[in-house]
């Protein structure tokens, strides 16, 4: 059903206090989808690409008023990940480059949500005065906008720069097809002042990477380290812009396959981190002519990265190394350059740069993963799943680096311990050039502009990996070999009410269904290293549960165990007895 606003609203509006004017022209976008409750979720709103475009356009009108509120530019991805690609989403990037508000996202749901257009432009009144965001003449808003490789991105990148130009004196700046990476980095180095363009980040990615090339250890360089990287784009945007970005790299031989060009295949579909990460066998076009290499799978949107070797028995199923695998490289690498950058030397004069280290996982974190990095000395924390969670919690360190399982995650930095590091790099270049602590000082300056600030990039993850393998001189073997994964199992249960389990202390524990967590417990109790834990998931609409135990037989079972009981207590069969 489409609706117009119509003039008596349109006089409302060009009416209500001093020239706060909502210009509802092209409101051919605003419709109304019966049956379906949108709700901003864990990352944006997601649904059927061709059922969005109402969404797409309030979320325009949401993006503009939040630049507004903020007073800078943001960000409006359209994307939906590793979604099929019949589906697509929003999501918007707040100024910092990082996810949009949390105290944002009911206003978000009952914008989308809005019957009409008059309780659409109600609700915006409303919270304009609210949040005292001042829609006048005089101040505009900046939205930059990006999609990726969809079918449905054309169309909705018109609907959302429509939704923007409801707002009078919004600014749609079209990024183009660009990975949810490229765009979160550009919103945060727009709003820094510094140069946001698609070259700029190629050239800053590049020029970190060569940085740290330059300076792995000559020992290290004899080691003749496989430089062959084969990466799985998924299809999408994520292989196309490192086909671009390849070209200004040296030192690393990278063969992109399964981008977006016509006849490489569906977008998502056999292919993609997602897809590996959970099914555990190479993506399409991966084969036994693979076996043995290095190979890294991005997600539709290159904001995911895992890496995996084909078996050498069975070239159906892989060597998976997962998020939490490559948060503990980078995690032995940080550690190595502060510990290098505040070794005594010999006068013992040189102060010290004490940082604060902290490493956010999720319940997912493989147990060993967790075990590994606690006996190396560091500070682990667990928040609930979902990048906004992590990324806030990681800030609030002086390095963090916080990684999913699923191969979201980057290191963070903190502005106070960055000027304190160029300083001290400063003085070092002056008093010890060449010294070990001089280069720990400058790696750590490239890693934090190789690695993405504003959200974790496959690309720039992908690049660090690269050179951490380099420094350490490691193959793919020795970083498998880490440490042995517990066997873990994932199972979804259809239930009738998702809601209905309220969980704790990061979603580790359940609060209700009153019974439910002592039922895993028992269960659980029974297999030696045994872990589990159910939650609702923020994508899908079912209960997740993750098991972990000994052998693979165990987590199996742990894992069926306790889905059955989490269908007794909350199944359909239980609703209808109850109904
Ligand atoms: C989304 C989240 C991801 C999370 C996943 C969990 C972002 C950018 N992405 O993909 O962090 O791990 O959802 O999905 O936040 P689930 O709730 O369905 O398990
Ligand atoms: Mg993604």
């Amino acid at each position: 059903m489409f609706r117009h606003f119509d003039r008596k609203q349109q006089r409302e509006l060009a009416g209500c206090e001093a020239n706060h004017i909502i210009c509802a022209k092209r409101h051919q976008f605003f419709f109304f989808v019966s049956g379906v409750t949108f709700s901003y979720g864990t990352a944006g709103f997601r649904a059927d690409g061709l059922k969005l475009s109402s969404t797409v356009f309030r979320a325009g009108v949401l993006a503009a008023l939040r630049s507004l509120k903020t007073g800078y530019a943001v960000g409006l991805m359209i994307t939906a990940s590793h979604n099929p690609i019949t589906d697509n989403g929003i999501k918007i990037a707040d100024p910092d480059g990082g996810m949009m508000a949390q105290d944002w996202e009911p206003f978000a749901d009952a914008l989308a949500n809005a019957p009409d257009p008059q309780s659409f432009v109600k609700l915006v009144l409303h919270f304009a005065k609210e949040e005292n965001i001042s829609l006048s003449r005089e101040s505009s808003a900046v939205i930059l906008l990006g999609r990726d490789t969809r079918p449905t991105g054309e169309s909705l990148l018109e609907a959302a720069k429509q939704g923007i130009k409801c707002i009078i004196g919004s600014v749609a700046l079209d990024m183009g097809i660009v990975t949810t990476p490229q765009l979160h980095w550009m919103v945060r180095s727009k709003n820094m002042g510094m140069k946001a363009s698609e070259s700029d980040y190629f050239m800053q990615l590049s020029e970190s990477f060569r940085c740290l090339m330059d300076m792995i250890p000559k020992e290290m360089t004899v080691k003749g380290i496989v430089t062959q990287l084969m990466v799985d784009g998924a299809n999408g945007v994520g292989g196309d812009k490192l086909e671009q970005l390849k070209t200004l790299l040296t030192g690393l031989q990278i063969q992109v396959k399964n981008t977006s060009k016509q006849g490489e295949g569906i977008l998502n579909e056999g292919v993609g981190a997602d897809y590996v990460q959970k099914e555990k066998v190479p993506p399409r076009c991966f084969g036994p002519n693979d076996i043995g290499l290095r190979c890294a799978s991005l997600d539709g949107d290159a904001d995911r990265l895992v890496y995996f070797r084909i078996s050498k028995i069975n070239s159906s199923s892989i060597d998976l190394v997962d998020g939490d695998k490559i948060l503990s490289l980078f995690a032995l690498f940080i550690k190595a350059q502060l510990h290098c950058l505040n070794k005594s030397e010999s006068d013992g004069l040189r102060n010290v740069l004490p940082a604060r280290v902290g490493v956010v996982q999720t319940a997912y974190a493989n147990g060993a993963s967790t075990d590994y990095l606690k006996q190396l000395g560091l500070e682990v924390v667990l928040t609930p799943t979902g990048v906004k969670y992590l990324h806030k919690k990681a800030a609030e360190y002086d390095i963090g680096i916080y990684f999913e399982a699923n191969g979201h995650g980057t290191i963070l930095f903190s502005e106070y311990f960055l000027s304190n590091l160029q300083k001290m790099g400063n003085d070092l270049a002056s008093s010890n050039a060449g010294s070990e602590p001089h280069k720990a000082a400058l790696r750590l300056l490239a890693v934090s502009k190789l690695i993405n600030q504003a959200v974790g990039d496959a690309l720039s993850g992908l690049l660090l990996v690269e050179v951490v393998l380099q420094y350490m001189g490691w193959s793919m073997q020795n970083w498998i070999e880490l440490y042995d994964d517990l066997p873990s199992r994932q199972l979804k249960v259809k239930v009738a009410d998702r809601t209905a389990v309220i969980t704790t202390n990061a979603e580790t524990k359940v609060v209700q269904p009153f019974g439910l967590q002592q039922a895993i417990d028992a269960e659980t109790a029974k297999y030696h290293q045994g872990r589990c834990f159910v939650r609702p998931s923020g994508t899908e609409d079912i209960i997740r549960v993750y098991a972990e135990a000994f052998s693979q037989e165990a987590a199996d079972s742990l894992a069926r165990s306790v889905s059955q009981h989490v269908d007794h207590f909350l199944g359909f069969r239980t609703s209808q007895k109850s109904d």
